[in-house]
C-alpha cells in the first residue's frame, strides 16, 4: 500500500433545495483531482455530503409544509445521487444528521470548552439566513425598497437578540497572521489570500456559535437549550467522516486534509474559522482551501435562492456524461468565475473532442484495421518526428501533474490537448493514407505510433472521462490493471503485434441546433 495520501473534499451542500450545475462543478473538479491521484499511486480519500441543519434548512422545511427531516432526507438524496450520474468515484457522503457526525461535533465544542475559549453571553447583531452568517453594521446596505442586505452576497440580514455561546475569536487574530506566514500554500487564489488577509488584520470580533430560538441543530454538550451554530457543525464534517473524536486508520491516515475546495463565497469560513477551532483545539490544520469562482448564468450566480437554476439532469441529457464533466472544467479557466454558455460548451465539444481527440482515435484505428490487418505495427526506424511525438506524449504526464497539484485544472488540459493537436498535425503532415500506396512500411510506423500516443492520452484522460478513457484503453486492448500513470512511460509502451478492436467514435459531433 502507497504511503502518499492524499484527502480531498468539496463543501457539504444545504438541503434547502435540489443540487443544481454550481455544485456539479465544485463536485466534479474535487473527482478528477481525487481519480488523478489515485492513478498517480496515492491512497486517496474524497469525501461530499450534506449540511441538513440550521435555520435555513429549518425555514425551508416549514416553507414546504414538512418536518425537517423529511426535507433533509429528500434532498440529501438528490445530492447522492449526483454519483451515478456523473460517475463520482467519492469514498464517502456524510450529513450532519448522522449520529457518527454530532457524536464529532459536540466532541469539538468540547475541546474548545476545556481550550477555554468559550464563554456564555448574549448576541444582539445582523444575520443572514441564506449565508447563515453574522455581519457587522459596515458590511450592510439599505436595498432600494430599503432592505437591509450584506454586500458580501446581497443576502436579507435581520437583527437578532439572543443568549449565546460564544468562540473567543478576538484572541486569534495574532495567530491566525502567524499562520498564513507560516502557510503560504494554505489559501488559494492569491487573490482570496489577500481578501482574508486584510479581514484578519482589520480585527476580529468573538464569534456567536450557538442559537435557542429554533432547535434545528446539534445540542450544545451540558445546555441542551443551545444548538450549535450551523457553521460549526458544518465544518467538523470534514473530520467526523474519519471517524473523529476516535482516532481511528481513516483519521490518522488522512486528516489534515489536502485541499479543501469550496466557493469563493464561503473562504472566511474555511481559512479564518476553520483554523482557528482546529488550533484551539489541539489540532492540525488542513494543508489547503481553495477558493472557486461562481457559474452564472446570465451575469448571475447561480442559486437556489435566486432561481436560476440549471440541472445536473440537463447537463448529461444535453452533452452525455463525459463530455458534461469536460465541459464543465474547460468551460473557463479553473477558479475563475464564468458564465456558462450552452454555445461556447458545443462548439468546444466539437472541437476538442469530437473532431480533436475523438477523430485522432478514430481515424488512427480505422486505418489499422482496414490496412494493418487489425494490427498495431513495430515501431521501428524512428524518425525525429516520430520521436518529438511520443516524448511529447509521455511527458504529459509530468507537466499535468504540476498544474492539478496546483489545482490548475484548465492548464493541465492545455497540456493534453496539446499533444492532441501535435497528433493531428503529425497525422496530416505524415499522411499515412499517401503511404498506403507508397511505403507500407512506413504507414505501419507511423500509424503505431499514433496508437502509442492514443494509449498515453487514453490513460491521461481517465480522471476527466473515466468511461471515454476507458473506451480508448479497450479498443487497444490494453488490460485493465496497466491503466494507473506508472503505465504512461516508453517501458510499457503498447506491444506489437496487438490485435485491435474495431473503433466505435467515442465522442460523437452535436449537431448544429443543439447550440441553438
Ligand atoms: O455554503 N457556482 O452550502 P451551499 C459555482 N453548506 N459553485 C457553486 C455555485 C455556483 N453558482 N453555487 C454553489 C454551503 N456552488 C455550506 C457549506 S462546508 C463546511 C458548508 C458550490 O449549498 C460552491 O462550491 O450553499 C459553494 O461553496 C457550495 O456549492 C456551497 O453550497
Amino acid at each position: 500500500m502507497s504511503d502518499k495520501t492524499f484527502y480531498i473534499t468539496t463543501p457539504i451542500y444545504y438541503v434547502n433545495g435540489d443540487p443544481h450545475m454550481g455544485h456539479v462543478y465544485c463536485t466534479v473538479s474535487c473527482d478528477v483531482l481525487a481519480r488523478f491521484k489515485r492513478l498517480d499511486g496515492f491512497r486517496t480519500h474524497f469525501l461530499t455530503g450534506t449540511d441538513e441543519h440550521g435555520l435555513k434548512v429549518y425555514q425551508s422545511a416549514r416553507d414546504k409544509d414538512m418536518s425537517p427531516q423529511e426535507v433533509t432526507d429528500l434532498h440529501s438524496q438528490n445530492f447522492r445521487d449526483l454519483q451515478p450520474l456523473f460517475n463520482l468515484s467519492n469514498d464517502d457522503f456524510i450529513r450532519t444528521t448522522e449520529d457518527r457526525h454530532k457524536k464529532g461535533a459536540q466532541a469539538l465544542w468540547s475541546k474548545l470548552e476545556e481550550a477555554g475559549d468559550i464563554y456564555l453571553d448574549s448576541y444582539a447583531g445582523w444575520y443572514a439566513v441564506r449565508d447563515e452568517a453574522y455581519y457587522n453594521e459596515d458590511e450592510l446596505y439599505d436595498d432600494e425598497k430599503g432592505v437591509k442586505r450584506a454586500h458580501a452576497s446581497g443576502a436579507e440580514v435581520k437583527w437578532v437578540e439572543e443568549e449565546s455561546y460564544f468562540f473567543k475569536l478576538s484572541e486569534w487574530q495574532d495567530r491566525l497572521l502567524e499562520f498564513y506566514e507560516q502557510h503560504p500554500d494554505f489559501i488559494h487564489p492569491s487573490s482570496s489570500k489577500n481578501e482574508i488577509i486584510s479581514f484578519v488584520k482589520g480585527g476580529l470580533k468573538d464569534l456567536s456559535i450557538s442559537r435557542t430560538t429554533f432547535d434545528w441543530g446539534v445540542p450544545v454538550p451540558g445546555n441542551e437549550k443551545h444548538v450549535m451554530y450551523v457553521w460549526i457543525d458544518a465544518l467538523a464534517n470534514y473530520m467526523t467522516a474519519l471517524g473523529y473524536p476516535e482516532k481511528t486508520d481513516l483519521f490518522n491516515t488522512f486528516w489534515p486534509a489536502d485541499i479543501h475546495m469550496v466557493g469563493k463565497e464561503i473562504t472566511r469560513f474555511h481559512c479564518v474559522y476553520w483554523p482557528a477551532f482546529l488550533m484551539s483545539a489541539g489540532l492540525s490544520t488542513p494543508k489547503a482551501v481553495f477558493g472557486h469562482g461562481w457559474m452564472t448564468v446570465e451575469g448571475e450566480k447561480m442559486s437556489k435562492s435566486v432561481g436560476n437554476v440549471i440541472t445536473p439532469q440537463t447537463l448529461i441529457d444535453r452533452y452525455g456524461l463525459d463530455p458534461a464533466r469536460f465541459i464543465l472544467l474547460r468551460i473557463a479557466p479553473f477558479g475563475n468565475d464564468c458564465d456558462f454558455s450552452h454555445e461556447t460548451a458545443v462548439n468546444l465539444i466539437n472541437a476538442e473532442l469530437a473532431n480533436g481527440l475523438g477523430n485522432l482515435a478514430q481515424r488512427t484505428l480505422s486505418m489499422i484495421i482496414k490496412n494493418c490487418d487489425e494490427q498495431i505495427g513495430a515501431r521501428d526506424n524512428l524518425t525525429l518526428e516520430d520521436e518529438a511525438l511520443l516524448s511529447q506524449a509521455y511527458q504529459m504526464l509530468e507537466g499535468v501533474r504540476v498544474e492539478f497539484d496546483a489545482v490548475r485544472l484548465h492548464k493541465g488540459m492545455e497540456i493534453i490537448w496539446k499533444v492532441v493537436s501535435a497528433a493531428n498535425g503529425y497525422i496530416d503532415s505524415q499522411a499515412p493514407w499517401a503511404l498506403k500506396k507508397t511505403d507500407i512500411a512506413r504507414m505501419k510506423v507511423v500509424l503505431s505510433v499514433l496508437s502509442e500516443v492514443i494509449r498515453c492520452l487514453g490513460l491521461i484522460i481517465q480522471p476527466i472521462m473515466p468511461d471515454s478513457g476507458g473506451k480508448i484503453l479497450d479498443q487497444l486492448k490494453v488490460p485493465e490493471d496497466q491503466r494507473s500513470f506508472e503505465y504512461l512511460s516508453p517501458n510499457h509502451a503498447l506491444s506489437e503485434n496487438i490485435t485491435i478492436d474495431p473503433p466505435q467514435g467515442v465522442f460523437p459531433r452535436l449537431v448544429e441546433e443543439d447550440a441553438a
